[in-house]
């Protein structure tokens, strides 16, 4: 009996996908289909599969060529599945000519024709159409948005407006998107907003940008008053409109997968969070020159906030600040304290000082460590009291991570609710309760020292 194996995603199931298993089967007496999960797709950069794994593997069944279906999880499953199941030829579509020939010194490599003018991209295109998307801002993080966006299919960066028509314009040259002079227009131009201006502006564009109809993904922090941020997903909601906060930490798989592990009681009971992020900055640059939205609190709190949010929730019982502040009054070293009635948490952010960037979750029967970069979370280690008892995870994380996000915003728009709980409306709400006190302590104080 010749034994065949063949792998796909076969996401919107087409006429390629079944062409190329009836030929498949053809090959042989027994065909085994590897249908990818949602995680291992994501690992090599699919983001955007819309039909679920059993939804795929149904689609697989109904062409009666496979024998049996197995789940594809991992890179390397293949040659294990290969010597497992006795395989006689491995055989996929022509677009990925010689990537599997390493295969070869264990079965035989076949690569079918792949159906010409049809794809998963195509019928996803047709399915929703593209969502243009226009960006508020023209500094760093939009600079390393578009090339993000750029790869996730679906979206497309089209317009760049600026109140400084000069920058605008400077940035739609360098990415080949136009500059709007007249936001009226800007916002026509657009389905989605990307708001990446000054912090102080946030609120304004999110209100303004959902009143004009449009979805909304802005940078953390989103504003920095509890109501305003409730206000906004309120409006947003009674509209029909998507809004998200831009915390990339939050999207990325590598950081869901940390705190899925974390609160299933491998550690026990969770008792500490401690997470710490710092960046030196010059005194000249606009994280510490801003005199009302400046800092180092506002400018890396969303990051540290958010693990503890996640595993602790938002029924605090009291936050405490402490900073050590420049001439100007403006964090360059912030201590924040959370007391939950079963837990403590801290949040540490520097952009004077600079610490070991690690975030630490302490519990009942061990403690789960992630060095710096976390907050780009792809390792983290869970040891218990045995010092030799240590599990390790990884998970990728590709590029600068605003792929992730824009990635969920897309999904949701189209209606896809399983990633919701990546970041939730109340994360958000809970994170500018925090900085608005925060703000009323240190414009308290810097008024009466
Ligand atoms: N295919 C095809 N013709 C098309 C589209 C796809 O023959 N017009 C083939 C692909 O070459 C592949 C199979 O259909 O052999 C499934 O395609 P996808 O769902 O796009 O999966 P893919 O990302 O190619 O996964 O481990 C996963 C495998 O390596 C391949």
């Amino acid at each position: 009996m010749i034994k065949v194996i063949t792998y796909g995603t076969f996401d919107l199931f087409h006429e390629g996908h079944y062409k190329l298993l009836q030929r498949a089967k053809q090959l042989g007496d027994y065909l085994i289909v590897g249908v990818t999960t949602e995680e291992y797709d994501q690992a090599r950069g699919k983001l955007n599969v819309k039909d679920s794994l059993l939804t795929r593997i149904e689609n697989v069944k109904k062409t009666g060529f496979a024998d049996e279906i197995i789940v594809e999880e991992s890179q390397g499953q293949k040659f294990r599945d290969i010597k497992k199941y006795n395989i006689d030829i491995f055989t996929v579509g022509s677009d990925w000519i010689g990537s599997f020939d390493y295969l070869k010194d264990y079965c035989k490599v076949i690569y079918l024709d792949r159906t010409k003018n049809i794809s998963s991209t195509m019928l996803r295109i047709q399915v929703e159409p593209i969502q243009r998307i226009g960006i508020i801002g023209t500094g760093r993080i939009a600079n390393r948005f578009v090339p993000e966006a750029a790869l996730v299919s679906g979206v497309n960066a089209r317009g760049v407006y600026n109140p400084n028509l000069k920058s605008a314009k400077l940035f739609a040259n360098k990415w080949g998107i136009d500059a709007y002079e007249d936001i009226e227009e800007f916002y026509q131009a657009s389905d989605i907003v990307y708001i990446a201006s000054p912090h102080g502006s946030h609120y304004s564009y999110v209100k303004q940008a959902l009143e004009h109809g449009k979805h909304v993904l802005c940078e953390k922090p989103l504003c920095f008053s509890k109501e305003q941020a409730k206000e906004l997903f309120r409006y947003a909601k009674d509209k029909g409109l998507i809004l998200f906060e831009g915390i990339k930490t939050a999207y990325c798989p590598g950081f869901a997968k940390l705190i899925g592990i974390a609160c299933s009681g491998i550690i026990g009971s969770i008792r500490g969070v401690e997470a710490c992020f710092t960046k030196l900055e010059s005194n000249s640059k606009r994280e510490l020159g801003d005199m009302t939205y400046g800092g180092s609190f506002i400018e890396l709190g969303s990051y540290c906030m958010l693990p503890i949010l996640k595993l602790f929730g938002y029924d605090y019982e009291e936050v405490r600040f402490d900073s050590i502040k420049n001439e100007n009054g403006i964090d360059l070293y912030t201590k924040v304290c959370i007391r939950y009635p079963n837990g403590l948490a801290t949040a540490t952010c520097g952009l004077g000082v600079k610490s070991e960037g690690k975030l630490l979750i302490s519990g009942t029967e061990g403690y789960i460590v992630v060095e710096a970069p976390w907050w780009k979370t792809s390792y983290f280690e869970v040891h218990h009291e045995n010092p030799s008892d240590i599990e390790r995870f990884s998970e990728r994380f590709l590029g600068d991570g605003l792929r992730y996000e824009v990635c969920d915003l897309l999904s949701k728009i189209g209606g896809d609710t399983r990633n919701d709980f990546k970041l939730t409306r109340s994360d958000s709400e809970t994170m500018a309760g925090i900085m608005e006190q925060f703000l009323a302590e240190r414009e308290g104080r810097r008024m009466n020292p």
